[in-house]
């Protein structure tokens, strides 16, 4: 890998690079951490049931470059390149996925720089998930560097999906079978079909507990 150094917003090399995205990573984690058990202390429950946080590989980040036609520097990396640093939000219900990207956007210190809504909006693939690009202020011992992130919630069901469709995708260098797009196609639409179902079912839970409570309260 090549990689020239240049001036990118006082990020000057490789190693900046790692201790950077690095940090805004782990200031993510912690800020969702602390949303979860906030959340489960107001609410009684957890919207997020786990959370994947990845640094995007060298080789990777080189090779988005090339494919958007920019040169290997650390300056356009900076730039150009969205998703350095990575954190997938995985929750049970797609309710759960607008509170927790509200949660984020309502964060004081988080800058929402872009968001994609594959879940009002899914790809024609069936890909559902929503996708937020965020700025977090990394505190150095002389500067703050605001650090772009991104942020993809979606629940488990979609993540499955997501997961093999991606395998899939490479295996296939993006040009599937068609039975196999088909049998994605029919898969995805099983996912939004199941989401559907528990999140119903969730609701009702939710109303007959309530309900019991009332009647516990009243007596
Ligand atoms: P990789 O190899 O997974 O990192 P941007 O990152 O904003 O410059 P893009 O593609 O316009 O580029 O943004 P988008 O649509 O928000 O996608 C960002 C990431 O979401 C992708 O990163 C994938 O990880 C994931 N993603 C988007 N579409 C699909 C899809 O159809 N199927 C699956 N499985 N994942 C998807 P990269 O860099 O494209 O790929």
């Amino acid at each position: 890998m090549e990689l020239k150094a240049d001036v990118g917003d006082g990020i000057d090399t490789w190693k900046e690079v790692t201790l950077i995205y690095n940090a805004a990573l782990k200031q993510m984690e912690t800020k969702m951490a602390i949303l979860n058990e906030e959340f489960q202390h107001v609410h009684r429950y957890n919207p997020i049931e786990h959370i994947k946080a990845r640094m995007k590989s060298p080789e990777s980040i080189v090779k988005k470059l090339k494919r958007n036609g920019y040169e290997s520097t650390i300056d356009n990396m900076v730039k150009h390149v969205n998703d350095i640093a990575g954190i997938r939000i995985i929750c049970s219900f797609t309710s759960d996925i607008f509170t927790i990207a509200q949660m984020i956007s309502e964060q004081q210190d988080i800058k929402v720089v872009a968001v994609k809504d594959y879940i009002t909006y899914p790809k024609a693939s069936g890909y559902k998930s929503y996708h937020m690009i965020v700025t977090v202020p990394v505190y150095l011992s002389n500067r703050t560097v605001d650090t772009k992130v991104e942020v993809q919630i979606r629940t488990v069901a979609m993540d499955f999906w997501a997961s093999l469709e991606h395998k899939i995708h490479y295996k296939f260098e993006g040009d599937a079978p068609d039975h196999i797009k088909n049998g994605l196609i029919a898969c995805a639409r099983m996912v939004s079909d199941l989401d559907a179902r528990m999140l119903s079912l969730n609701e009702e839970i939710i109303a007959i507990s309530q309900a019991g409570e009332a009647e516990k309260e009243n007596k």
